[in-house]
């Protein structure tokens, strides 16, 4: 067992002890456990959040975490994809260890350790509503209340404990808010401290808003990333991905020209989600998309004028679904204010990794490329802990385990992967913290196209192995490059780094058991 700071906390064995002054007694105690509440988004990237980037929208709730409490300028996923972050974040180990390294050919050991049950054992009330996307049903939770796979923006359905499936009317985000907050005033046991994951399906594609926010930001006109037109030079992988705004974004399905006389690619999927709408909610929806429909068909842009259309439409339709989630994230922090609770509560602000906003042309993720492998992570801290601001250590979704279970006083099993940030939340600078971070995304060949690869990535540079179909490494100076657009792997001058670089690579997989080292040994 990896040692646990307990000046503040209580053991265990306390929580055994019988006895009805001693109960009384620990009714106190665990009334000071810290509760988490514990909020993740999907897809939601730093770059559309105000307290990371002030470029492209406001985010007052979101920033709210951020200014009463700490924002991690350094925060990272293992595996850029949804079920395979998900399932690091609650066993605290990377995929090859959890199992869970893809979306397509997965389903989650449901039967291992997780942070959420080793909570559960030291008498947390544990409860997840939303997203979970793990093909099996959760355990560890004494709540729950889940979207069936990405589940659906418009009358939703959940399935529910008892394995029934409930159709609810509204809007997905409002709705997995609004059984959150039922949930932390009529359902919990209030004796008990509680980790709630809020885990909502928004900003997933295909970004379609809630019907109070779809006139917003339709007089923007949104700022294009330097590298929009990139032409991939020296990065073979990055050419032949399937996640262009050009190319494969779809104009129907991605951006709502429906009409009955155009089709595309996914327009039998978009009139789908459409036709789950109800008379009110379509005649809203009609009401903002039908000019903007009638209005591109008649335009009808081609080229690179067609490229730029396609990109406005498509921050539009991201900025007007961010707004409802930073809405309800702001329901979840006045309710706990309300109630007294905030002081005593981690509420924790992430995604379950970052995405693309044009940047090489790009909609998606997978890439071990930084704006998505990043993944915004701020946190509102409990009392006791003094630390605000920024914290600019490297940190991965690896390390939410075994933070939590530190916070309430559990001993952080061996076996897991990631770091307790607990250190980082007082404050402190621990010597020996990470100096570089392991990476490995499998889901190939699956949708976009984005072929295996791992690496390492360090403060100032990154190398990365393509492999699988191909065999193909890059290596970037992240100061000198900090878009990654130089693979400058194999230049003159670079002999050094790269050797350090591999070195501390085989370091990393050997640290980490990743048997992809018996597969593409890494010499001496
Ligand atoms: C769906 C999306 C993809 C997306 C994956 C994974 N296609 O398959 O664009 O990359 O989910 O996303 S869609 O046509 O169904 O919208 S993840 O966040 O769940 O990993
Ligand atoms: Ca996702």
């Amino acid at each position: 067992m990896k040692s646990i700071d307990s000046n503040w906390l209580y053991t265990v064995a306390s929580f055994t002890v019988l006895g009805s002054l001693v109960s009384c007694q620990n009714a106190r105690k665990e009334a000071q456990r810290p509760n988490i509440v514990y909020i993740m988004t999907d897809d939601h990237t730093a770059q559309m959040m105000s307290c990371y980037d002030t470029r492209y929208i406001e985010t007052p709730n979101l920033d709210r975490i951020a200014r009463d409490g700490v924002r991690f300028t350094n925060s990272f996923v293992t595996n850029s994809l949804s079920g395979p972050s998900r399932a690091c974040m609650l066993t605290g180990k990377f995929s090859h260890k959890n199992g869970f390294t893809d979306n397509t050919t997965c389903k989650f050991d449901a039967s291992q350790q997780t942070m959420p049950k080793l909570l559960q054992q030291a008498g947390y009330q544990t409860a997840i509503v939303g997203k979970w996307h793990l093909e099996t049903l959760p355990t560890g939770f004494d709540f729950w209340e889940i979207l069936p796979g990405q589940g659906d923006y418009y009358n939703p359905n959940f399935i529910t404990q008892n394995n029934d499936t409930v159709h609810k009317r509204g809007y997905v985000t409002r709705i997995i808010t609004d059984t959150s907050l039922d949930w932390l005033q009529n359902r919990r046991d209030r004796e008990k401290p509680f980790c709630l994951f809020i885990h909502h399906k928004a900003i997933h594609r295909n970004w379609m808003a809630d019907t109070c926010d779809l006139t917003l930001y339709e007089d923007r006109e949104f700022s294009y990333p330097d590298n929009f037109f990139d032409n991939y030079e020296g990065r073979l992988a990055a050419a032949s991905q399937e996640m262009s705004i050009g190319k494969d974004m779809d104009l129907i399905y991605d951006l709502k020209m429906l009409r009955p006389d155009k089709d595309s690619r996914l327009k039998l999927v978009y009139e789908q989600l459409y036709g789950r709408m109800d008379s009110a909610q379509r005649a809203a929806w009609d009401n903002v998309y039908e000019p903007i429909i009638d209005r591109f068909y008649k335009e009808n842009p081609k080229g690179e004028d067609l490229i730029r259309w396609k990109y406005q439409r498509y921050m539009r339709d991201y900025a007007k679904t961010v707004k409802s989630l930073d809405d309800n994230v702001g329901r979840v922090l006045d309710y706990l204010e309300k109630e007294g609770m905030l002081d005593n509560t981690l509420v924790v602000y992430t995604s379950d990794q970052g995405f693309y906003m044009g940047e090489h042309g790009w909609f998606d993720k997978r890439f071990m490329y930084e704006e998505s492998m990043r993944t915004p992570l701020v946190m509102r801290l409990p009392k006791g802990f003094d630390k605000r601001g920024d914290i600019s250590q490297m940190v991965q979704n690896i390390d939410y385990a075994p933070t939590f279970l530190e916070l309430a006083g559990v001993a952080v099993s061996d076996d897991m992967q990631g770091e307790s940030l607990v250190p980082l939340l007082k404050g402190e600078s621990p010597a020996d913290w990470r100096t570089s971070m392991y990476y490995h995304f499998y889901e190939f060949p699956a949708e976009h196209m984005v072929k295996r690869h791992y690496g390492v990535r360090t403060d100032r540079y990154k190398l990365i192995h393509f492999y699988n179909d191909i065999d193909v490494w890059e290596l970037y100076d992240l100061q000198n490059d900090p878009y990654e657009m130089h693979n400058i792997y194999g230049r003159e001058g670079t002999e050094q780094i790269t050797s350090d670089l591999k070195k501390e690579l085989k370091r990393l997989q050997i640290q980490y058991d990743d048997p992809i080292l018996n597969e593409f040994p890494i010499g001496e």
